[in-house]
């Protein structure tokens, strides 16, 4: 399965293969040792115990052979692994942010999407952050997975083989809505990424879609993973509805202190800057990080614009 998507695909697949190999001559050899011992020593056929006394040759076979196996064994999950180590120095560099509970990569002309886009037979080296709890990146097809711990910077590297679209999830439970870290590398043509990278960097894509007011601010909220909290439909997720918020009275938790407000600009913005600085009634404190170093000012003011639409 996805024979050469990635670069590691045969090492990995090649060390798995020679582990389970091994494993299953002895989980063979053993079940089948067992057995032959249960018929050929069982009381009827053995009454009386035989005494063994130590033999150097046994004990010798028995030390040197699985020492070469285990030896075989880290060969080649060694001849795997080692090179994933170390990114080549003209690698694409990708900044991967993981949150709860959403992905955000950062490009280094600036574009951010939350689906991994790359072009094949190029080097990618993803820097890999998460900004609240242990997440962990990972693509079967590529045979890559790494923590993303908060506080330090874990790395990642591969390159895609084979254009295509295969799946890039989350794979260490990290709360709620872990299901909603799920998302696609997506492998392109050299030309169809150049095109790519050329046309989404270009700001005025930004300003066409700002022309129908909300659409950027939408994009924003998908983007950002703002739903896997905060639903569009009205129902009570881990946060309040987004619907119907705009411009609503309601009752939050200012420190101890209860008081009403009114959902405006500036409460949008610091609900976003600070979350938990005024808490809606009813909700858990602590549940959401500051979007401070995700969104700028003109983000929000767009997201605010979204709002707004969802009467
Ligand atoms: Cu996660």
């Amino acid at each position: 399965m996805y024979s050469g998507a990635s670069n590691f695909v045969t090492t990995t697949d090649t060390a798995f293969a020679v582990i389970i190999g091994i494993s299953m001559v002895f989980l063979i050899g053993i079940t089948a040792t067992m057995l032959w011992f249960v018929y050929r020593y069982n009381r009827k056929r053995n009454p009386i115990a035989t005494q063994i006394h130590g033999s150097n040759t046994l004990e010798v076979i028995w030390t040197v052979i699985p020492t070469i196996l285990v030896l075989v064994m880290f060969f080649y999950g060694w001849k795997g692994y080692a090179p994933m180590r170390n990114a080549p120095d003209d690698a694409m560099k990708i900044r991967a942010t993981a949150r709860m509970w959403s992905w955000l990569f950062e490009y280094e002309n600036g574009i951010k999407t939350d689906t991994l886009y790359v072009p094949v037979n190029k080097a990618v080296a993803l820097d890999l952050i998460s900004v609240d709890v242990i997440h962990s990146l990972y693509i079967p097809a590529f045979r890559v997975k790494e923590d993303m711990v908060p506080g330090k910077t874990n790395k990642m590297w591969f390159v895609g083989q084979k254009e295509g679209a295969y799946e890039l999830f989350c794979t260490e439970y990290c709360g709620l809505s872990h299901s909603y870290m799920f998302t696609e590398v997506v492998v392109m043509s050299e030309n169809e990424f150049a095109t790519w990278y050329a046309e989404k960097s270009d700001t005025t894509g930004r300003a066409a879609a700002a022309a129908v007011p909300g659409t950027l601010g939408k994009e924003l909220v998908k983007q950002n993973g703002c739903v896997a909290c905060h639903s569009l439909d009205g129902s009570k997720l881990i946060g309040p509805s987004f619907k119907g918020l705009y411009g609503s009275q309601h009752k939050v938790m200012t420190g101890n202190q209860e008081r009403e407000i009114t959902v405006d600009d500036e409460y949008i913005v610091r609900a976003i800057y600070e979350p938990d600085a005024d808490v809606a009634a009813g909700y858990i404190k602590g549940q959401m990080i500051s979007y401070r170093k995700e969104l700028t000012e003109q983000d929000v003011n767009e997201i605010i614009e979204f709002l707004k639409t969802l009467k």
